[in-house]
């Protein structure tokens, strides 16, 4: 009741200010905006960039969203204080993209004591608290890493890989590394984390390829680092595609250029666009409907076949 008192109150507040041009697009489609605190991880790379992009063309006034924003530069601290203010703000819903899996119970308990609903987007959590969230969405890292795993198995069974990991402990490391290991993962001869940046992954490599020199093949957890490592094999004098190939996750416009080009020799997709699934699951979750536990994100995989449509048509 309280709630919905206040929030009356303040659509008024906005229709008085603004004048009557501003009511249909606050109202999107009749009731009052939803109220949504976002904490995004950071803006380390392109496929950050396109997925913050579509989250904000999908949560606007127009399609019924109030949305606050935060990016978060890779801190936990600062994902934490972020859903501290939202709780404090007590938004309808909040989303947020985890930089790493754990630690989270704190924060997510006292969202939940407030009433708050919590949507993980992208990354997921490990935690052992009930509850401790209404819904993930986002995509299914262990299958991307087996996928790409598969793929040094058929194509390059003898290859021995230095695996080119993202932020430690993050979903998307966990996940893929583990999907990976599973299946290849006695093709692995080392691994070192480039941090989901280019150039993490330039400089890792390049450490590596002179610590394990029986190294031919790089398995990099994100396009960006991969592209990093193309740069780092290149530099250390070797040929990419052949005295080194690179396999890699997400599907960049860049990656896939490098893949037509045979700099890269295999891309798993994970694809970022996912704004407007998101915007329809927020909506379930502010009206306490049902939601799933978890909605996974479909990806493709894209290997030298790409065609230049394809790489054109891409977003990000
Ligand atoms: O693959 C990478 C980014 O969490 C799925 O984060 C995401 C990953 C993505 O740094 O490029």
């Amino acid at each position: 009741m309280r709630r919905w008192v206040r929030r009356g109150a303040r659509v008024l507040v906005v229709v008085l200010a603004a004048g009557a041009a501003l009511v249909p697009a606050a109202c999107g489609g009749g009731g009052e905006p939803i109220r949504v605190g976002f904490s995004q991880l950071s803006a380390e790379g392109s496929w950050r960039a396109a997925n913050t992009a579509s989250i904000r063309a999908a949560l606007t006034p127009a399609t019924g969203f109030e949305l606050t924003f935060s990016d978060d530069e890779q801190k936990q601290e600062g994902q934490i204080a972020a859903l501290r203010r939202f709780v404090a703000d007590d938004v309808d819903v909040i989303a947020f993209s985890p930089v790493v899996e754990d630690g989270w119970e704190e924060v997510l308990r006292e969202a939940r004591t407030a009433g708050v609903p919590v949507v993980l987007v992208d990354r997921g959590i490990a935690t052992d608290l009930p509850d401790a969230y209404a819904t993930h969405l986002g995509a299914d890292f262990r299958s991307e890493g087996e996928r790409a795993g598969r793929w040094v198995r058929e194509h390059a069974p003898g290859a021995r890989v230095f695996e080119l990991q993202g932020t430690l402990g993050s979903g998307a490391q966990v996940g893929r590394q583990r999907g990976f290991r599973a299946v290849a993962g006695e093709q692995v001869a080392g691994a070192a984390t480039g941090g989901f940046t280019r150039a993490g992954g330039r400089d890792v490599t390049a450490a590596a390829l002179e610590a394990w020199p029986d190294v031919d093949l790089v398995f990099a957890h994100n396009d960006d680092m991969a592209l990093g490592a193309v740069e780092a094999v290149r530099a250390a004098g070797r040929r990419p595609g052949v005295d080194v190939r690179v396999v890699s996750v997400d599907g960049t416009r860049e990656a896939l250029r490098a893949l037509a080009g045979g700099d890269i020799a295999h891309v798993v997709e994970c694809d970022p666009l996912f704004g407007e699934q998101l915007a329809r699951l927020l909506r379930r979750v502010a009206a306490g409907a049902e939601v799933p536990s978890r909605t996974i994100v479909p990806g493709g995989e894209f290997d030298r076949s790409v065609t230049a449509a394809q790489i054109d048509a891409r977003a990000y």
